[in-house]
């Protein structure tokens, strides 16, 4: 654009802002309010967004291609204004246009709420995924819930989490466009009858409940270019709002009922990480969102392909993510049958054929089983249908593989009056995949390890990623301008192209300028701390940060524990000096779960302790971050010296913190778990400083029933001082931590918190004396964002494409 192209695009872009402003508020432009300008910029944005989404879906139905649809309980999207100006390449027209108005550009962007429609890695993968997606201009669609309200907020009052009610859609959500015309029924409860009708058996579903499945959808632009896919998320409503006999009987309750009942379905995101937490309302919420996704593909399928299902596995793929969507198996064998007419041989083919499924976890806790008379009762067709599938399958391995009954037992669907979700998802797809390398080997040699044996072709592998757009690109502009000066924009679309920046490697002016890019951004979030913390933080001591949500297994403990160890250190050796530090943690746990929300309080009390005591010279503080969310993320991610990525090996399925740390130019201290055994192999040794136990070890030490960890206590003083300060009032008003000394010691410290520390206090040690070198700080820093292209989302999407949906 010339110069004189950008100044009509700046007045033709206000007059259109002016207008659209005294339209949203009837007011004239100076009276309008805050919240005006930010409905109006967004109301501009989505018009631009509307044409190129129709056209795209215009594209997709002129030029088959195989679709992919993602069906997920959770899509953890963040913000999405300033996403969208970015990908539409108008950020420059648009801030100088606002700025002439005298309006400032970020507190516009600031009001925009920040939808919490996930809990944390899970959600936030599929994000970047449709986001990966549509900048791959490829076929790729979302399927979810549309929550009334999404994850908690969290407020910290007297160390402690509190819980508040998030409220997404108080004023209203500009990205959204409800489709009341495509709405499906979806039936639950009531009696299954059957019959010979011409000698076939015919299923009637009777007495059922019905409730409508009403479907938003909200866009999803591609970056640089004109794809526009779409997230869908469904929600529940009655399907008559008013039970008008009841009303005019006088029975005013009972008359809105059914509409409170229905809406209940998608009202609230159930705020658990990782854990199965078995309620009737989320079976429901399962069913809903599956049933509901599948009945529109299927009609939708039928109107462009002359009513005929035979090709559809050719042309359709419905990907399972996590075991919470997995009822599509027996969903979709219901609709083919009962709906469509379907032998029980050619619904199964097309079935199995169109699903692929992804694990993203191994912990115990977390898989979910539904128990049979449950089922039984809200989805008695679904259940007939499970049933049977279990049957025919255990048959077959009774027959064709000739396995023994232990060993049937072991895959069946139906176990001890629980249906096995993840044992269903297996049996219904013909892929299944872990996400990243290492925990794809515990899939194949452990949790599904007799799956393994009979179908080997189905087991896959593809690590996680994260879109470099929302966690580079948009949120830390100073790193991506440099980079873009450095080595031209190629990389935006291409983040291998990041390793050409290792010719800088020894450049003393780039260094320059990244480390002022780095403190820059490390000022930002020391303002942020200011804001919401009573602490003022030094931006040039080492930003350590874990942010992630709270659970034993990602061992913030250990981190606090070796802060407090850190702590005493300093005050017995008052001569003693170390590079300052700036410990920071932000994450929510479960309302629940007791353990997390007791290590979210021990952190304050050591925040408390530390950032108080003059006597150390400011030399360590400890900040906790209330409401860790997307928004919060890119102001943090940037600002990192240190990503700690510190689970107990094996449990960490993949993490994607790690990589959007890395990208940013963080040092991971890690464990060798999840990705951080990639990031590793991917930095090379040097540029990682990882510790603590391998997973084979922790898998054997759990295999003989755990390590014992008061001998680690017994032999190490400083340990023995710690644990003393869990319970000797060291902390003052905030009183003793004796959950978490009796889980160290007396229950054994599952999660090697103990057994890890001394490794861990050396590699942090380590950490100390390589920040001060700092030419050699910056290679390492300048390595993990040149090496991260295996971490961008787009070339998880394409190992996706390639080997897993086969649409490449
Ligand atoms: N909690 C894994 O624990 C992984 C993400 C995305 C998780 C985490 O290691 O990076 O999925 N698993 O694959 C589940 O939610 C079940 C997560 O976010």
């Amino acid at each position: 654009m010339n110069k004189s192209e950008r100044f009509e695009a700046i007045e033709t872009f206000k007059n259109a802002y002016i207008q659209k402003i005294e339209e949203v508020s009837g007011e004239c432009f100076s009276e309008a309010s805050l919240f005006n300008q930010y409905e109006a910029l967004a109301e501009i944005i989505m018009e631009k967004n509307g044409s190129l989404w129709a056209k795209t879906s215009k594209q997709y139905d002129e030029i088959p291609h195989k679709r992919v649809y993602l069906f997920s309980i959770e899509f953890l999207i963040g913000r999405l204004l300033k996403a969208f100006i970015n990908s539409l390449e108008i950020e420059d027209i648009v801030k100088t246009a606002i700025s002439e108005l005298g309006l400032d550009y970020e507190t516009i962007l600031n009001k925009e709420a920040d939808p919490g429609l996930g809990n944390g890695g899970l959600g936030r993968l599929m994000a970047c995924f449709l986001e990966s997606s549509a900048t791959l201009g490829l076929p790729f669609h979302g399927n979810g819930i549309h929550y009334q309200h999404g994850l908690f907020e969290q407020k910290i009052i007297n160390g402690e989490q509190v819980e508040v009610a998030d409220n997404w859609l108080r004023h209203g959500y500009p990205f959204e466009i409800r489709k009341p015309n495509e709405s499906v029924i979806v039936k639950f409860y009531g009696d299954i009858h059957y019959d010979k009708i011409d000698g076939v058996l015919t299923f009637f579903y009777e007495n059922y409940e019905p409730i409508l499945a009403v479907p938003y959808d909200i866009p999803i632009k591609g970056y640089h270019n004109k794809t526009v896919n779409s997230l869908r998320l469904w929600s529940a409503e009655p399907v008559e709002d008013f039970d008008l006999p009841s009303f005019n009987q006088g029975q005013f309750m009972d008359a809105v009922r059914h509409k409170s009942e229905a809406e209940a379905i998608t009202q609230i995101l159930y705020p658990n990480d990782n854990k199965f937490d078995g309620k009737l309302l989320r079976l429901k919420q399962e069913y809903f969102f599956v049933s509901a996704g599948l009945q529109r593909i299927i009609t939708r399928y039928k109107r462009y392909n002359n009513k005929c299902l035979d090709e559809f596995s050719n042309k359709i793929c419905i990907h399972i993510n996590d075991t919470h969507p997995a009822l599509c198996g027996p969903e979709m064998m219901r609709i083919l049958m009962d709906d469509e007419g379907l032998s029980w041989m050619d619904a199964w083919r097309i079935t199995v054929n169109s699903l692929t499924f992804t694990n993203h976890t191994v912990l115990p806790e977390a898989l979910e089983k539904w128990p049979v008379d449950m089922l039984k009762l809200l989805l008695p067709r679904i259940y007939m249908i499970i049933e049977e599938i279990n049957r025919q399958f255990l048959d077959k391995l009774r027959i064709k593989y000739g396995l023994n009954e232990s060993e049937i037992a072991a895959l069946a669907i139906i176990q001890d009056e629980q249906i096995n979700m993840a044992n269903l998802a297996v049996v219904c797809s013909h892929s299944v995949n872990g996400v990243a390398a290492l925990h794809s080997k515990i899939l194949r040699e452990e949790t599904f390890r007799g799956y393994y044996q009979i179908f080997p072709e189905r087991f896959n592998s593809v690590t996680n990623g994260v879109t470099p757009r929302r966690f580079l690109i948009n949120s830390n502009t100073g790193l991506r301008d440099l980079i873009d000066a450095s080595i031209g924009t190629e990389w935006q679309s291409d983040l291998f192209a990041l390793e050409e920046l290792m010719k800088y490697a020894e450049d003393a002016s780039f260094m320059e300028k990244y480390d002022q890019i780095k403190l820059t951004n490390k000022i930002h979030l020391a303002d942020y701390i200011k804001k919401h913390n009573p602490v003022t933080v030094n931006p040039n001591s080492i930003f350590d940060i874990q942010v992630k949500r709270i659970h034993e297994y990602k061992r913030q403990l250990l981190n606090a524990l070796h802060i407090l160890d850190l702590y005493n250190h300093l005050k017995e050796n008052p001569q003693m000096e170390i590079v300052p530090h700036t410990f920071i943690f932000a994450g929510k746990a479960a309302p629940g779960y007791y353990f997390a929300k007791e290590i979210i309080r021990l952190i304050n009390a050591i925040a408390d302790l530390v950032n108080n005591d003059a006597s150390i010279k400011d030399q360590i503080k400890v900040v906790f971050l209330a409401n860790f969310n997307v928004t919060l993320g890119e102001i943090i991610y940037p600002a990192a010296n240190i990503s700690e990525q510190i689970s107990t090996a094996g449990k960490e399925a993949s993490g994607t913190g790690n990589m959007k740390f890395m990208m940013n130019g963080a040092i991971t201290l890690g464990t060798m778990d999840g990705a951080n055994i990639e990031i590793h192999e991917a930095v090379g040794d040097e540029n990682i400083v990882t510790f603590g136990l391998s997973s084979d070890e922790v898998a054997s030490f759990e295999k003989s029933g755990g390590y014992r960890s008061f001998e680690v206590f017994e032999n190490n003083a400083r340990i023995q001082k710690i644990m003393q300060q869990l319970i000797d009032g060291t902390f003052g008003n905030f009183s003793h931590f004796q959950s978490i000394y009796d889980s160290l010691l007396l229950y054994n410290d599952s999660y090697f918190v103990l057994k890890d520390f001394d490794s861990y206090a050396n590699a942090q040690r380590h950490i100390n004396d390589l920040y001060q070198c700092p030419d050699q700080w910056f290679r390492m820093s300048l390595s993990n964002v040149a090496y991260s292209g295996l971490f961008s989302s787009d070339r998880a999407i394409l190992d996706y494409q390639k080997n897993i949906w086969k649409t490449l």
